[in-house]
Order: C-alpha cells, then sequence, then structure tokens
C-alpha cells in the first residue's frame, strides 16, 4: 500500500511553437493521463498538471520565421494545444501558461529567495555572440558539436543525442543559428547554480536511494552525468523574450527558460487552488504528497538534476519520487520531424478519423516507448484497431449487450448455480485488475493495457465456450447463468478500461447504466457487481473497423511529405564562374513553335523536332523524349537559341537548341512566353 495522500502529477509543459503530434502523445501525455485517471478512479486526491512552455528561444526563433512577434506565436499555439488535450481527453485539472502573471510572479519570487540566499554564483565571462545580429548566442541560437558524444547539431545549453546538458561555450566549432556565422566571444554577467554543490545531495537522492525504483534508462543518464561531475549553470539569458531577471538594475536579461519553465508546474497548482479555494501547498511541502514528473527522454537532465537542485535550493519543496520518462516514438521508421512534416498532427487526426480518439490512445499506448524508440506504422494502428478493439473488446461487449436485450429484453437475469468453469472464470476476473494495478504502480501501461484487455479476451472465451447462442434452445436456465456471468465480466472492464479508453468508456458505462462505479467497488469476489434485475441500456458499437483505403489516404500523406522534403534537400548546383555582358549578348535567342515531331528511332530520350521560328522553319534535335510525347508538344512555344553552330547528332542534322529548365533530376520543362501571340519574339538582356 503506498504511504501517499496525495498524487501531484505533472506532465511537461510543451514549447508553444507548434501544434502537438503522435510523439508527445505517446511518450508523455497519454503515460501521464492513464496514470492520472487511474489514481482519480482508485478515489486519490489527485492534482494533474500542465500548460504551455512559453519562454524560450524556440519561440523565438519561430516568430521570426513567421515574421510574427513571439506573443503572437505562443497565443495562436497555446490554442491549437490545448484544444487536442482536450480533444484527446487528457485530463489536466489546469492547463496553464508561463505567460500568465502568476508565473511570471511565481519564477520571479523563487529566483529572488535563491538570490536572497546566496545560491548563485554571480560571474561576468565570455559568452558566444553574433556580431550581425547582435546578438548573444545561447540555447538554440547556436549549433555546434557536442563536447560529450560528438554529434554535430547539439544545442548550446542540450544535445539532444546523447541528452546531456552543456554551457554554449563548451560547444565544439560553433555556429550561429540566425546568421551561420562563427561567433565572437564577449562579455557579460550572469547568475550561475552552481550544480556541483548539489552533487552530493543528488548522489544520495538518486544513485543511492532510487537505484531500484526508477527506470533503469533515467537511473543510468542521471548516474553517468554525476560521475562526469557537475557544473555551475548560468540561469539567466541576455535575452529580450522571458521573464525578465528580478535584480534591481539589471535589464535586458531574462531567466533561463529552462529555470522558468518547471516552475511553471508551481505556477499552474497555484492558479488551480486559487480556481478550487484550495490551498496549494500540500500539493508541493507535504512529504506524503507522491511528486511525479511524466516527460520525454530529451527533458531527463532539466528535471533530474537541474530542478530537484533548485528546489533543494529554496529549501521548502518536496522532490519527485519518480519521473518515468520515455524514450522516442518513430513514425513508419523514421523520426518524427516537426520541420520535414513527418509527423502525425493530432488536430489532423481527428479530421480523418473523427470520434476516434481512443483508437489512437490505444495503438500508441500498446507501442509505447517505455524502454527503447519504439515504431508507428498506420497498418499497426490499423491491425490493433481491427483485430484487438473491434474483435475482441467491441465483440465481447456487443455480445453480452445485444444477447441480454434479445433473451431478457436487458433485464439482468437471476443467476443459477455457478459450474467449475463459472467460478474458475470468476476467480480469474478478480486477478486481473490487481495486475493492473501493479503495473501502473510501476509505470508499464503498456502491459497494462494488455491486461485490461485479458479481460475482454476472458470475456470472449467464456461465452465461445459456453455458447449461449446454443444453449438457449436446450438448457435456457443454464443460458441465464452464463449472461450473468458475462455480465459482471462486461462490469469490471467498464471499470478497469477507463484510464486507457476513456471515450469508448463513458460510452460502455451508459449502455450498461453504471455510471458511479469504480475501483474500490472490485473485490476478491466479481461475482455480485451487476445485480439481478439491473437494466441496461440499448447495445451501440463501441468500434468500427478501420478500411485499407483510411490507411492508404494517410500513407500517401506521408509519401507526398517525403517527395517535399526531397525536393528541399536537393542542393542547388554551384554558380558558374561569371562571364561579361558581351558573352551573354552574342547569344540569340527567339521564340519558335513547334509544328512537327517525331521520336528518333533507337534513342530514348531524342526527338526530331520541327519549329516554325518565323523567318524560317528549323530542324532541331532535343533531349526531352523522356519528358513529353511528340503528339503533345505540337503547337508548343518554345525558347530557341539560334545561333549555335549546326551540329550532327546520331546522324542527323541539328540546326538550334531548345531551351528548358531542369525541375529537378531529369524533370524538364519548357521555357516559354506567357503571351502566346508572340510568333517569333527575341531575348533582350
Ligand atoms: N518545453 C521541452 C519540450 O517541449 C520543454 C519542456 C518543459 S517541462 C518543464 O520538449
Ligand atoms: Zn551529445
Amino acid at each position: 500500500m503506498s504511504k501517499h495522500k496525495r498524487y501531484t502529477i505533472t506532465a511537461a509543459l510543451p514549447y508553444t511553437n507548434g501544434s502537438v503530434h503522435i510523439g508527445h502523445l505517446a511518450g508523455v501525455y497519454i503515460p501521464a493521463d492513464i496514470y492520472a485517471r487511474y489514481m482519480r478512479l482508485k478515489g486519490k486526491d489527485v492534482l494533474f498538471v500542465c500548460g504551455s512552455d512559453e519562454h524560450g528561444v524556440p519561440i523565438t526563433i519561430k516568430a521570426k520565421k513567421e515574421g510574427v512577434t513571439p506573443q503572437q506565436v505562443v497565443d495562436k499555439y497555446h490554442n491549437i494545444i490545448k484544444t487536442s488535450f482536450e480533444d484527446f481527453g487528457i485530463s489536466f485539472d489546469n492547463y496553464s501558461r508561463t505567460s500568465d502573471e502568476i508565473h511570471h510572479n511565481t519564477a520571479s519570487e523563487f529566483f529572488t529567495k535563491l538570490y536572497d540566499n546566496d545560491k548563485f554564483i554571480e560571474q561576468t565571462t565570455d559568452q558566444l555572440y553574433d556580431a550581425d545580429a547582435k546578438q548573444f548566442l545561447a540555447d538554440r541560437f547556436v549549433v555546434g558539436t557536442c563536447p560529450k558524444c560528438g554529434n554535430d547539431e547539439s544545442y548550446g545549453d542540450q544535445c539532444e543525442k546523447c541528452g546531456t546538458s552543456h554551457n554554449a561555450t563548451d560547444l565544439i566549432n560553433p555556429k550561429s543559428a540566425i546568421t551561420g556565422n562563427v561567433p565572437s566571444l564577449k562579455s557579460t554577467k550572469h547568475w550561475f547554480l552552481p550544480l556541483d554543490k548539489y552533487s552530493n545531495f543528488l548522489k544520495e537522492w538518486i544513485v543511492d536511494g532510487h537505484k531500484d525504483d526508477w527506470k533503469t534508462n533515467v537511473y543510468g543518464q542521471v548516474k553517468s552525468w554525476i560521475d562526469d561531475g557537475l557544473k555551475p549553470r548560468a540561469v539567466t539569458r541576455d535575452l529580450d523574450w522571458g521573464i525578465k531577471v528580478p535584480i534591481e538594475g539589471v535589464d535586458s536579461k531574462v531567466l533561463y527558460v529552462w529555470f522558468d519553465a518547471p516552475i511553471g508546474y508551481i505556477s499552474a497548482t497555484k492558479q488551480w487552488a486559487e480556481q478550487q479555494n484550495k490551498d496549494w501547498e500540500p500539493y508541493w511541502k507535504d512529504e506524503d504528497t507522491k511528486l511525479v514528473h511524466f516527460i520525454g527522454k530529451d527533458n531527463i537532465v532539466f528535471h533530474c538534476i537541474i530542478f530537484p537542485a533548485m528546489l533543494k535550493a529554496e529549501g521548502s519543496y518536496i522532490l519527485p519520487e519518480n519521473v518515468p520518462a520515455n524514450e522516442f516514438l518513430n513514425l513508419e521508421g523514421k523520426k518524427l520531424s516537426t520541420s520535414k512534416n513527418w509527423a502525425v498532427w493530432l488536430d489532423q487526426y481527428l479530421i480523418d478519423f473523427p470520434n476516434k480518439q481512443d483508437v489512437l490512445r490505444y495503438s500508441l499506448t500498446s507501442i509505447a516507448p517505455e524502454t527503447k524508440d519504439s515504431d508507428f506504422t498506420w497498418g499497426d494502428f490499423q491491425t490493433k484497431n481491427n483485430s484487438e478493439l473491434v474483435a475482441i473488446f467491441g465483440n465481447f461487449i456487443n455480445r453480452v449487450t445485444v444477447l441480454t436485450h434479445k433473451y431478457y429484453e436487458g433485464i439482468v437475469p437471476k443467476s443459477g448455480e455457478f459450474t467449475s468453469i463459472d467460478l474458475g472464470t470468476l476467480s480469474k476476473l478478480a486477478e486481473l485488475p490487481l495486475e493492473v494495478d501493479l503495473l501502473i504502480e510501476k509505470y508499464k501501461f503498456r502491459d497494462a493495457q494488455t491486461a485490461m484487455m485479458s479481460i475482454a479476451r476472458l470475456g470472449n472465451k467464456y461465452l465461445a465456450d459456453e455458447e449461449p447462442w446454443k444453449k438457449m434452445k436446450t438448457d435456457p436456465e443454464r443460458v441465464k447463468t452464463i449472461m450473468y456471468v458475462a455480465l459482471q465480466i462486461s462490469t469490471v472492464l467498464a471499470i478497469v478500461s477507463e484510464p486507457f479508453l476513456p471515450f469508448t468508456n463513458q460510452k460502455m458505462s451508459e449502455m450498461l447504466n453504471i455510471n458511479n462505479l469504480s475501483w474500490s467497488n472490485l473485490s476478491s469476489d466479481c461475482s455480485k457487481l451487476m445485480h439481478e434485475g439491473h437494466t441496461i441500456n440499448k447495445a451501440e458499437l463501441l468500434f468500427e473497423k478501420i478500411e485499407d483505403s483510411q490507411v492508404e489516404l494517410q500513407t500517401n500523406k506521408l509519401e507526398e511529405s517525403k517527395k517535399l522534403n526531397e525536393l528541399a534537400n536537393e542542393k542547388p548546383e554551384p554558380i558558374k564562374p561569371l562571364i561579361e555582358f558581351d558573352d551573354f549578348s552574342k547569344l540569340d535567342i527567339r521564340i519558335g513553335t513547334i509544328l512537327e515531331a517525331s521520336k528518333m528511332a533507337k534513342t530514348k530520350k531524342l526527338l526530331i523536332l520541327k519549329v516554325d521560328m518565323g523567318m524560317e522553319v528549323r530542324q532541331i534535335v532535343s533531349g526531352i523524349a523522356h519528358c513529353f510525347k511528340p503528339e503533345d508538344i505540337i503547337g508548343q512555344k518554345v525558347c530557341v537559341l539560334v545561333n549555335l553552330e549546326t551540329k550532327k547528332i546520331k546522324g542527323v542534322e541539328s540546326n538550334g537548341m531548345i531551351l528548358m529548365t531542369e525541375l529537378s533530376e531529369g524533370n524538364l520543362d519548357f521555357i516559354s512566353p506567357s503571351s502566346l501571340s508572340v510568333s517569333n519574339g527575341k531575348t533582350v538582356g
């Protein structure tokens, strides 16, 4: 039994510079939501908070790119992200914003307390500077080679490949992300949190204290960073977007986004408490509160080292009991990428699959990247829906509800004596929720969901073995007991599936007419959950098949993104050496019209053309047969270089050259005037 009275559950605050996609959902928000819903179902006092991370360089970069202000960026995406979370049933008690006044105040007070208690080192040091952009280069404004793992796309504050956090000046070959310049050094004053001083505390707390209960991926990383030696980290920045450093006489400096963002969990709690007329402090300060941070692996260093050091320095806060960070989700074998549009966006998904939130929740949980990176494919999504949700879960509930209506007008029949099969089934039925319970307590949501599905499998097997539809003719008394048992199985499923499939659960509870049951109704005896005489409502289908054509639509969309990326990645050819204007004016380029076209025998690419140049008709051999059919280009206006010396190509005389443009490798198009009335224009420089 857990000693905790209260649960403070946090999910990483998403940067407010784009929509959320399946990677976010699978890695952070679904597991956090399952955990929160499950604890509520068990009657715990739960606070589940999140919010938009609205400061930091990612926001500024997006604003620059879109030519808008950072405020416009965060206003837009805050609403999009918040709506997506609501749409997918992520049951936050409060979804806040770090631009809210309550957060600015909370973060400033936190900083001030540390400042007043001499917890920072004040230091003037040389920092990377981009003279052209007139900008210090911290965090994502600078990229370079990671001193730890050699990844050459590390950011100034963190390498996303190995997860290490470092100072921008530690980067090898740094380059400005704004101009591409090699930065110079410029001195500036900042406040540093001396992480080295917290090394012993962190070692005792995590390395010695959480060896057995933290996930190995999290524990291993943290231990290796501590073993490598921690260094002071600047917690202020020379930027203008963020929370102003609350020290008198200091302007044009803001708090480092990773200093303010985790405090966002606290601000979100305060905001919620104000709305609910509650006291926020027990959720962060009472030892009987269990604090759990749900994050992705790239955020481990901040939640396991930097934020705990901040909390320790402040002195009055509890520390997280666990940080069950997940690895990454890939999409069809490739890393998810916002910039490459290699993603399934939540808002987009709901347009294509309206009301199918649970299908995505289910399929993502079934492949959650809990111990290693995992891969989402549309094929697997379809299989999970068709072979599991439809064929097992939906089928079982549908059989039970339809038969109850057919045989008993929706009224639970009176059971006779249980047979040994009934008793065996009921005892297995009582065990499965315990299995789910144990797995959720260990943050093994994938396995927990499988155990939940075992309840539906148990029900299906029971019905298939007992065949009430056959026995109805020979032994209707026995069928009453079978249906009674099947209804108990449905009830357990309706309780246990809530954290995983909240939308389906709502429908199912209405159908079974059991809106007020919770985990506490489960016991070692699951034979009296739904009583004789209880009336269930009309049967409805819970899931429907996903067709191949729906999957094809999605894979085609991804193909499209792939093609666009390939085009965008093609490097432009280097420009040839400069020529004199006189060289250019030697070219005589005129407009002509193709009169005839035929393929040259035994060649793949050559067409023999007759082109009307106004003053004469020219024969020209042109290597465009792989792009155009002869019959399609009759009448086409073309630009022709008319003073090129005559040449024989494969024995056929060619008198001039048709000018073409190459759209992509080997893919040609004509250069032709927009005015089709021109008959023999000529090019001028
Ligand atoms: N915004 C990083 C991210 O979106 C960051 C998390 C903050 S949690 C306090 O991946
Ligand atoms: Zn690295």
